[in-house]
Order: C-alpha cells, then structure tokens, then sequence
C-alpha cells in the first residue's frame, strides 16, 4: 500500500488538523506527518499547493487526495477496518457519526470565541452577553450528548474505546480545559481520560515545544 501521509499546520492552534491526527495516531494507522506551520492568522499561501481548498488537514495517499477532517477518518476507517476507528454495531456507528457531523457543521460560537491552544494557561474569559448565550447553548448540548453517551457505555470514553468520535471532540476537549467551561464530574472524567490518552500526550508534547505565536488565537 502507498504511504498515508496526513499535511497539519500548528499542534498549538490547528484544531481541524488535531482531528484525524488523533485519531490515525490512537487507532495506530502508519502514517507520515508533515507540518506547515500558519504564516498568516488565516492559513498558509502554501496549502493550496497541497490541499484542493487551501486548508489542511489534507491526506494523501497515492495519487488520492482527501481533504475535510471527518472525511479523512472515514477513508482510513476503511482502509484498516481491523483498526475499528467507529464502534460496534451499526447503531452506535450511526450515533457516532451524527455527533461528529454536528462537530463538523456546528458549535461556532464556541469554536470561535475560545480558539483551541494547547499551551493557553487555564482561565475563564470575560465574554459579552450575546457571546456568552452562544458559547453556553454550545457547551449545553455538548455536555447534554456527552453524559448520555458516558452513561450509556459506561466510559472511559463516548463509546468506550476512544474511536472517531472522540478524535473530532478532541479539540474541544481542550477549549473545556482551556476556558474552564465546565464542572461536571463525569464530563471531567471524560476529558481527563482523553487527555492522558498517549496519542494526546504525543500531540500536546509537540505542540508546547512549538516556537510560533498566532495573536489572533491568544484570547
Ligand atoms: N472543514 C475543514 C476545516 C479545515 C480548516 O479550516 N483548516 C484550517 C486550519 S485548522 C485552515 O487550513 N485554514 C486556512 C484557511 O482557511 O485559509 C476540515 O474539517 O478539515
């Protein structure tokens, strides 16, 4: 088989790269990393040289080019079904589909008032009202999904084993952490059992040593 290789910008800031990053890395996919660092707070003119929309993450494999986050974790997904990146069976599959889709499509609030960074110090932001209804009604239906999904399969993560949908959460796993979002118990437990997970550990480690500073993501 030709070899996967996944383009990421910042470990710091990238949360879009994190996503499939995580997910090929906890699932144990063989893959080779290239890193294009932000040169602007935008993207990178570089990207399009790569990516069909100009933004990363992209995978490429052979002549084949995938691009989207979710749609990266699924081509892998079938590539290694032994890899079992989605649960078992079917219904569980489906759920944890609809929740990644609606991390693909949604929470702009959140996604965009509290920028994923990994080396933020922990510490609330003083938002405006309209902000903060918005970033609340996110972090309420986040929380409401998660419990449902912890109690159901009981931990340590969304459905058990870590699988793809905990990869596309992963990014707001740190902005929960990050902006200090939340308090509950069981959700803490959650974030916590993700963020000792060695693929976490593997993407925090080199994010922290990174030199570049993106001011528009310091919030
Ligand atoms: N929906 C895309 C979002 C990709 C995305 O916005 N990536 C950012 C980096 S985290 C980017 O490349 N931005 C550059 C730009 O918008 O010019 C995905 O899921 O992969």
């Amino acid at each position: 088989m030709d070899e996967l290789t996944l383009y990421i910008a910042n470990k710091n800031y990238s949360s879009w790269s994190f996503r499939p990053w995580i997910a090929m890395t906890a699932a144990g996919v063989p893959f080779r990393e290239v890193l294009i660092p932000f040169d602007n707070p935008a993207g990178n003119p570089k990207f399009k040289d790569i990516s069909p929309t100009g933004r990363v993450p992209v995978l490429h494999h052979g002549n084949v080019r995938v691009w989207e986050s979710l749609a990266i974790i699924e081509y892998v997904a079938e590539l290694f079904p032994e890899k079992r990146i989605w649960p078992e069976p079917a219904a569980e599959r489906a759920v944890a589909r609809s929740i990644s889709m609606e991390m693909l499509s949604g929470f702009r609030a959140l996604r965009n008032a509290c920028p994923m960074n990994i080396r933020r110090p922990k510490g609330r932001l003083d938002l405006a009202e309209d902000v903060k209804a918005g970033v609340d009604a996110d972090v309420a239906r986040i929380l409401a999904m998660w419990k449902e999904l912890l109690e159901r399969s009981g931990g340590p993560f969304l459905f058990g084993e870590f699988c793809g949908a905990d990869a596309m959460f992963a990014p707001v796993i740190n902005r929960f952490a990050a902006y200090e979002l939340v308090m509950d118990a069981a959700v803490l437990d959650y974030m916590a059992a993700v963020r000792g997970h060695p693929a976490w550990k593997s993407w925090e480690t080199a994010a922290l040593a990174e030199p570049w500073i993106v001011p528009e993501d310091e919030v």
